[in-house]
């Protein structure tokens, strides 16, 4: 027996002493020197009674610990989950209470919080970060040598949670095997090779960052220029050092945005890929023409990881994301019946492969809802083949804002809101946004004689929810437009936002 995943993205580079990541302060850490990192921290984790197909939540920022941690996890055949640094305590107690983990892995800064949440689930906390990183300190006594466990390629690597439509976050079950072939495919299309340097600015918690900048750059044995977050500054610098670069479209419009942004710093790239978020035609055609080069626009989720990608070699088109990946079926289906629809017609994206999740963690009724018996995973998108096979996203059957690459499904705000004393209801929407593609818009209606405290509510709302997730604008209205169903029309209130001459109040 083997461990597949961790033999093709980490073994296979013992005694590599190529660098593996920069970082910010300019160290460098080799393949050969990660690996060995990765090995001390399996022996904390498994010192710690981390069994095989035991969950270790990991709520940490993005260092060289981090990614071992994420290696160490599936050496030792555990299964990772990693969450956005942004999430609330109260965000959290959910994903822990539904993981059950063995083992809490958080920001040394937030110990004193969470080492009450850890204990009610009786998980081994441990810490990153900050200055009393106790599972680096724990690391470093360890021997650099770990015997990996063995994993066949169903067994699980990862829960991802991916929010859901009805408010409560599903964690998307991913095999070592999801993973794997994934990174394949990808690397083989888009030419990944030992020579590329790859700007790494995303986070680490979610697919775009997690799998398909790093698993790729891992497989191919490429170097990774590990940057905390995206900083506009530190990327211009390194630009004319680097070969690859994936990001979400917010990534573009603000280099764009950048007067520094020139043909000569992007000289010696190779590709921009970009993401998680539609990248608009327009986005796409002032980058070709500032640069010369045209980002390849590729479509993923969660739930499958990358589905279908604009060619390396051939017609990158603006507005859509490419075509199917080898080995990955996508069809524009009707959706009741799941039967494919002829060319040319808008319907449901979905998808089959072997990048297809395993189905929702303890949420058998929500997995038979989204995962076909024949292997199809109902994407949630819409979409349109154009002759050529090129996929266009054309909307979404699903209720949900991408903001910054970030998914929010309004309802998760809704149900808060609607809990506020004095509100009545409430409908949040997105309209678009320069930068994040789009914004948060919230409209409330009062309940009869009662006044609302927009202040208040926001404060409410900051206490419980991630910043990402925070309506830039609330509006109050006397009531909310409804159709013959009784269904809120969201287009509508979309639409009103756009004829509004005022600026609505911003709310911190
Ligand atoms: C930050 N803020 C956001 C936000 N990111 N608000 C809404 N949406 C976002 N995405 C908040 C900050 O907390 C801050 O609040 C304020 O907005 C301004 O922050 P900023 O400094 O301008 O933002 P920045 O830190 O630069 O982050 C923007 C960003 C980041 C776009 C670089 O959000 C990011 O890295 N996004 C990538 C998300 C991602 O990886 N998605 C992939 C999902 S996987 P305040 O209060 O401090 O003012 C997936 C599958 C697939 O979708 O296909 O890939
Ligand atoms: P997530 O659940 O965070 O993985 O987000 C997945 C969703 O992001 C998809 O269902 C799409 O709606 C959206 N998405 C990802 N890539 C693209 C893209 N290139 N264009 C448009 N939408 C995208």
């Amino acid at each position: 027996m083997t461990n597949l995943l961790y033999d093709s993205l980490f073994a296979c580079h013992q005694g590599n002493e190529a660098p593996f990541l920069q970082l910010d302060d300019g160290q460098v850490v080799s393949y050969d020197a990660f690996l060995k990192r990765a090995a001390q921290i399996a022996h904390v984790l498994q010192d710690s009674g981390v069994s095989p197909g035991d969950r270790i939540v990991v709520q940490a920022p993005k260092l060289t610990d981090t990614i071992a941690l994420y290696a160490a996890s599936v050496r030792v055949g555990a299964v990772y989950v990693p969450l956005n640094t942004a999430y609330t305590l109260a965000e959290l107690d959910y994903f822990v209470s539904d993981a059950q983990p063995a083992m809490i892995v958080c920001d040394s800064n937030d110990e004193a919080d969470i080492t009450i949440l850890a204990a009610r689930s009786c998980a081994k906390l441990l810490t990153l970060g900050g200055d009393t990183p106790s599972l680096s300190h724990e690391a470093d006594a360890q021997p650099c040598v770990f015997e990996t466990v063995d994993r066949v390629p169903d067994d699980l690597a990862a829960l991802l949670y991916t929010s859901g439509t009805t408010g409560r976050s599903k964690g998307a079950m991913l095999s070592h095997q999801n993973l794997l072939s994934n990174a394949q495919t990808l690397v083989e299309l888009w030419g990944i090779t030992s020579t590329d340097h790859l700007i790494h600015a995303l986070p680490v918690f979610h697919t775009h960052g997690l799998f398909v900048a790093m698993n790729t750059s891992l497989l191919a044995g490429a170097k990774v220029r590990l940057m905390e977050k995206f900083d506009i500054g530190a990327i211009l610098e390194e630009l004319p050092h680097s070969t690859l670069l994936m990001g979400v479209p917010t990534f573009y419009t603000r280099l764009l945005a950048d007067e520094g942004f020139t043909k000569k710093v992007t000289g010696s790239m190779r590709l921009f890929i970009s993401g998680s978020a539609p990248l608009l035609a327009e986005t796409h055609l002032a980058f070709e023409a500032r640069t010369g080069h045209r980002i390849l626009e590729r479509y993923g989720m969660t739930e499958t990881n990358m589905n279908t990608s604009n060619p390396y070699d051939g017609e990158r088109r603006a507005g859509t994301v490419g075509i199917a990946l080898p080995g990955t079926e996508v069809i524009v289906a009707n959706p009741e019946t799941g039967e494919p629809l002829p060319q040319g017609e808008v319907g449901m994206i979905e998808v089959r492969g072997p990048n297809v999740f395993k189905g929702y963690w303890q949420m058998p009724e929500k997995t038979t809802e989204e995962l076909r018996e024949n292997g199809f995973f109902i994407t949630g998108d819409l979409g349109q083949f154009s002759e050529d096979g090129y996929l266009s996203i054309v909307g979404r059957s699903k209720d949900l804002i991408i903001t910054g690459g970030y998914n929010v499904y309004p309802k998760e705000i809704e149900d808060v809101l609607n809990d506020i004393d004095g509100v009545l209801e409430s409908a949040v929407f997105g309209i678009p946004d320069t930068d994040f593609g789009e914004a948060i818009i919230a409209a409330l209606v009062a309940e009869p004689a009662a006044q609302l405290d927009i202040e208040q509510i926001a404060g409410i709302i900051r206490d419980k929810l991630s910043r990402f997730k925070h309506p830039r604008r609330y509006e109050l209205v006397p009531e909310l437009p409804r159709n013959t169903m009784g269904k809120i029309q969201k287009n509508v209130l979309r639409e009103q936002q756009h004829a509004h001459k005022e600026p609505l109040q911003a709310v911190p």
